[in-house]
């Protein structure tokens, strides 16, 4: 539990209870909402027994939702190599890195739940198809060649996306958001050292390497979302101070970042417009299929129905342990109210 949650302002208390029963008067509302503005303005955290606007909680209860589905839906296509890892050093990096994986998603649903609400409902709006997860997860590893390519490229994409979210204005997710980019740092690292490795290696090695990052390199750069003219909640959680660098920069950053690599293991990236423009400094890329983008996004990936079809046999078949986990809890509970006489 956030121990924020504890730290409440009695006078916030009293705020929300007067506005609760006898329904908040215009003026009480704007005098909450101009202090809200102007610790966002001030670059002050938000914390979980704050006032907030409801526009900005839904914002981030939906942030952090599905960036938490991602980060366990993103255990799957890297899981399926856990037993075909080709070496016993590679088996125990890849067990480690899912494990964060779930680890993360721990931490997201534990921010997200500060904003009231449920893991249970949150898993439930997963498993129903009304949340989203992140686009990259519903492609497949055909090859121990994607386990690299996940590593070096999603993990790497993710860290550009991510770095800018410790300074998200709200608080609890800010700080889930330190460790978790200290660990996609080793995620990163170790995608691209598997993949060097590759590319040192035999002929067919080589071309395995070469036709995984083919695969991943056009849907890792839809990854950071829609351009941004067309990103609908980029402009208000930017003024919110929640996503703190555009859809777009990000996008270049990645890509300036991530050629010179590709070069480096020389890999050939699968895109005949891609240059260099010595005006600006930066490497532009041809265009962005969108559609495939929009179609996977609306659940029509190569992917999709497998990963949430996965998701829900693994909740159905993890029924058993809530529930034990909840007799556990309620027994202790019982015992210690007796203690207590
Ligand atoms: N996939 O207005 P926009 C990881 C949706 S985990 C699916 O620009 P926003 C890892 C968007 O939700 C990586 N949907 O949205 C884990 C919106 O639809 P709704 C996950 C996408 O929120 C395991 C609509 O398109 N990272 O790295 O301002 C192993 C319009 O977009 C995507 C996070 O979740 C997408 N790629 O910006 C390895 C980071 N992009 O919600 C690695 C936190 C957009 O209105 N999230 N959409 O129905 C964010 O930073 C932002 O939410 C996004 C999108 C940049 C993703």
């Amino acid at each position: 539990m956030y121990t924020q949650a504890i730290d409440t302002d009695p006078q916030f208390v009293a705020t929300q209870g007067a506005m609760r029963s006898v329904g908040a008067t215009h003026a009480s509302h704007d005098r909450l909402l101009a202090s809200f503005d102007q610790r966002i303005a001030n670059d002050e955290k938000i914390e979980a027994q704050d006032w907030m606007p409801a526009a900005y909680r839904k914002t981030l209860l939906r942030q952090i939702s599905q960036h938490a589905h991602s980060e366990v839906v993103g255990m799957l296509p890297e899981g399926n190599w856990i037993t075909r890892a080709p070496s016993l050093r590679r088996k125990a990096i890849l067990l480690a890195k899912v494990q964060d994986e779930g680890g993360h998603g721990l931490y997201l649903y534990s921010a997200a739940e500060t904003l009231g609400s449920s893991r249970a409902e949150m898993l439930d709006a997963l498993l129903e198809g009304r949340a989203k997860y992140s686009s990259i997860f519903n492609y497949p590893t055909l090859t121990w060649a994607d386990v690299g390519c996940i590593g070096w490229l999603v993990d790497g994409a993710a860290i550009m996306n991510q770095v800018p979210l410790c300074r998200c204005s709200y608080g609890p997710y800010a700080r889930a958001m330190i460790r978790i980019c200290k660990e996609e740092s080793f995620h990163q690292r170790q995608g691209f050292e598997l993949m060097l490795a590759l590319c040192q290696g035999s002929e067919g090695q080589k071309q395995m390497a070469q036709e995984a990052f083919n695969r991943w390199w056009w849907p890792v750069l839809m990854m950071f979302g829609p351009p941004d003219a067309d990103s609908v909640h980029s402009t208000q959680t930017m003024q919110w101070g929640i996503k703190r660098i555009s859809n777009d920069n990000l996008r270049q950053q990645f890509l300036d970042a991530t050629v010179p690599q590709a070069q480096l293991l020389g890999l050939s990236i699968p895109d005949s417009d891609l240059r260099y423009d010595d005006s600006s400094g930066h490497w532009q890329c041809g265009p962005i299929q969108w559609e495939e983008f929009w179609r996977v996004v609306q659940g029509d990936g190569p992917c999709n129905r497998e990963r949430l079809n996965t998701r829900r046999i693994a909740h159905e078949e993890g029924a058993w342990v809530r529930e034990a986990a909840q007799a556990y809890a309620l027994k202790q509970a019982g015992q210690q109210a007796q203690a207590l006489g």
